[in-house]
């Protein structure tokens, strides 16, 4: 007897990926676009296969993913936004929508959807996120593709 492993990688040929980019807090949001699009390219997703989208905020994340799901064929979708705290209630209101809202969508769709959402006291920790260096953006759609690869060798 042997233990199997199963692991993805970042190559899954051929995908189809759609990104929805939340407009709050858009100067971060766009960086994080940038960021997964060079993640994407740079693992071979061809810029045909690509479909940008943008919604109002991040509590509009979840619906938007799931159109974009239900009007092209995709293989996954990466959610992109920037929820800063800044003393108000709705952070907790629109993290909790999201977050929740995204993990339905992965598991109803079935479908990777990659939480590409920020979650931070102040603009500078958002920032800071977003550089050339360790850029969630980009680190959302290695999360996506990986999971492609993982469930084409796990559903085939
Ligand atoms: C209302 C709101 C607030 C206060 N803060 C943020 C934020 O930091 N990041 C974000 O993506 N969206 C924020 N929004 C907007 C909500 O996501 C949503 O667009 C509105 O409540 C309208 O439904």
């Amino acid at each position: 007897m042997s233990i199997t492993y199963i692991e993805g990688n970042t190559k899954p040929e051929g995908s189809k990926i759609g990104i929805v980019v939340s407009r709050w807090n858009s100067a971060i949001t766009d960086r994080m676009l940038d960021g997964a699009l060079k993640a994407l390219k740079g693992n071979g997703i061809k810029e045909e296969d690509i479909i940008v989208t943008r919604c109002p905020g991040s509590f509009e994340l979840p619906l938007a993913v799931q159109s974009l799901l239900d009007s092209k064929p995709l293989d996954g979708v990466i959610a992109l936004g920037v929820v800063i705290r800044g003393g108000t209630p709705h952070f907790e209101y629109v993290c909790d929508a999201v977050t929740r809202g995204i993990i339905d969508l992965n598991l109803n769709s079935k479908k990777p959807v990659a939480f590409g959402v920020l979650t931070t006291d102040d603009v500078k920790q958002a920032v800071a996120r977003v550089g050339d260096k360790g850029n969630k953006g980009g680190e959302a759609a290695l999360a996506v593709l990986e999971m492609i690869s993982l469930q084409r060798k796990l559903n085939h």
